[in-house]
């Protein structure tokens, strides 16, 4: 038997989203002996996998973006206000073609497991097509990368088609059929407006109905473009001193110190502008963090579902009873979607599913849905779950098992980039994390990383152990609790921000929430102060 193959390296990175290529793309200018590996047959990373009808980001598209490449942030084409998956898919492939990082990307090469080895310093890297030996691991592994398949009795016995949102097959044929979406969070409500019009009858199975605010997909016209184009130093440098970087004002006004004559005009105003995000935390600052105000949001909210939706017992079902507490999701005309007839809306929270049978979904009222494709849109094992589910698993010194231990501790990360125990492991957009938008919190990441490793690297050039020290770890691990206390209402509804949304799985804080201007505020203090909470072997 020949010996497996196992290739000597400086740095791997795994995967190809705007993480993974960025990182990459960061270490070869370091001059480092950088590969990278991708589960994917193809660079995208999230816009890879996530490629159902109706999928498309809703950061608007100026931002949507690398802000290094100054050549691209005057010349790439975006037509819209927001990019569909596609065209985020291609914008990501021509980066890594321009910079000529194709070749540096091993694709449909799964990451099997990772093992440090204290007496070479290095890391011990399973995958799927071949090992590597390398001396820091940077793991780009996203947080929406495990799909969440819920255990649906029966389920294998469905004669029709079974899709996940995130592994959709497109030659499939939709039109004319019955199709039912099991979820709606961001995915299910894309995928379900795509396939109204296309399908005979869309059944949408829905156990919790979320708030969800219209996108306002337009064009952009070219004094528009020109306007941004001229000013784009400036608009990072506010997306980068922001909290959210989402692009919109973020004012700190409280909903209830206003009357309600102007709450309403605000809520208004961010509702007709468009986009979750912008009606969580464009219009007053405590939406996400003050029970009145949110229930406030949430009254309005109501009132627009049942002005949309014609049908009572169908806007019952879509009317959201928790707070305006998830991921926002967006839309383009998902209530008014119910206007159509062949288009249901199951309430499964008081009709829950019994089973899956041959011919489609049963609920527990004895109904028979009957149906020809059947869409989960159940969402992912999230954050965490990006790196529980690697099959091997990643073990730090003296053996410890990354999932073992975060099951044991809770998720303990340090400037969710770091974890005690796994020295050289560098974790881009890794839990515990600030809660914004997630390409300028990469660069963020990704400059930090490098820029540390431009620093740290031992005299005899890149021989160094980093490691962050168990007492940095438990004091960002306390401080992500506090904010999440302070900050938000998120563990008031059972959401993958927590966990919450996969049964028997402990609730934690996967987020920081102190916003990304105190974040990066908190990177430069480290590096300024040598790098604390890091120690340098
Ligand atoms: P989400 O937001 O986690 O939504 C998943 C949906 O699936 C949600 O409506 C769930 O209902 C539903 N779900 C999950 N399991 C079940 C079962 N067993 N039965 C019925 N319904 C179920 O995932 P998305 O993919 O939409 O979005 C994830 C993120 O990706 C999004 O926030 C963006 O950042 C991109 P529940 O609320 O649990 O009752």
């Amino acid at each position: 038997m020949s010996p497996i193959a196992i290739e000597s390296i400086d740095a791997l990175v795994v995967g190809a989203g705007f993480g993974g290529i960025y990182q990459l793309y960061s270490l070869q200018k370091l001059g480092l002996n950088v590969k990278a590996i991708e589960r994917a047959e193809g660079v995208g990373g999230v816009w890879y996998w996530n490629n159902y009808p109706g999928a498309m980001s809703d950061t608007e598209s100026f931002l949507y973006r690398y802000s290094w490449d100054k050549e691209d942030l005057q010349t790439y084409p975006w037509p819209n206000n927001y990019l569909t998956r596609d065209e985020i898919f291609t914008y990501l492939n021509h980066v890594v073609d321009k910079h000529g990082l194709r070749d540096k990307f091993q694709f449909s090469t799964e990451l099997l497991s990772a093992t440090w080895d204290e007496s070479k310093r290095r890391w011990h890297i399973q995958t799927s097509r071949g090992d590597f030996i390398a001396r820091y691991l940077f793991t780009a592994v996203g947080i929406q990368s495990t799909m969440n398949i819920p255990s649906l009795t029966g389920l294998e016995s469905f004669q029709g088609t079974v899709m996940h949102t995130a592994a959709w097959n497109h030659s499939v044929d939709v039109s004319g059929r019955r199709v039912g979406v099991i979820g709606c969070g961001s995915s299910g409500i894309q995928v379900a407006h795509a396939l109204a019009t296309q399908v005979a009858e869309l059944h949408c199975f829905i156990r919790h109905a979320q708030f969800t605010v219209p996108l306002r997909l337009q064009p952009v016209t070219a004094a528009q473009r020109a306007q941004i184009n001229s000013s784009y130093d400036d608009i990072w440098t506010a997306q980068r001193n922001s909290a959210m970087a989402f692009g919109f004002d973020e004012p700190t006004t409280e909903a209830m110190s206003v009357t309600p004559e102007e709450r309403e005009k605000v809520f208004e105003s961010v509702w007709r502008q468009g986009n979750g995000f912008r009606f969580m935390y464009g219009g007053f600052g405590d939406i996400c963090s003050d029970v009145v105000a949110n229930e406030e949001a949430c009254k309005f909210m109501r009132a627009k579902i049942r002005s949309i939706v014609k049908d009572a017992s169908k806007a019952d079902v879509l009317t959201p009873g928790d707070l305006f507490a998830r991921r926002p999701p967006c839309d383009r005309g998902f209530y008014e979607m119910f206007n159509q007839d062949n288009v249901l809306a199951v309430d499964i929270l008081k009709t829950p599913i019994v089973a899956i049978e041959r011919n489609g979904i049963r609920t527990s009222d004895g109904k028979l849905h009957e149906l020809d494709i059947i869409v989960l849109a159940t969402g992912f094992k999230s954050a965490d779950g990006s790196y529980t589910t690697i099959k091997e698993g990643i073990r730090g010194r003296g053996g410890i098992l990354l999932s073992d231990h975060w099951k044991k501790h809770g998720i303990r990360t340090y400037a969710s980039m770091f974890l005690s125990s796994f020295p050289n492991l560098f974790m881009v957009t890794g839990p515990q994390g600030p809660f914004s938008n997630a390409p300028t919190l990469i660069e963020a990441q990704v400059d930090f990383l490098t820029g540390m490793l431009r620093d740290l690297r031992g005299p005899k050039g890149i021989d160094s152990v980093i490691e962050c020290t168990e007492e940095a770890e438990a004091e960002w691990v306390d401080l992500c609790d506090q904010l999440a206390a302070s900050e938000t209402l998120f563990d008031r509804v059972d959401s993958w921000i927590t966990g919450k949304n996969i049964p028997g799985v402990k609730p934690s804080v996967k987020f920081y929430y102190g916003g990304l201007k105190s974040f990066r505020e908190f990177l430069d203090a480290m590096r300024t102060k040598d790098y604390c909470g890091l120690v340098v072997d």
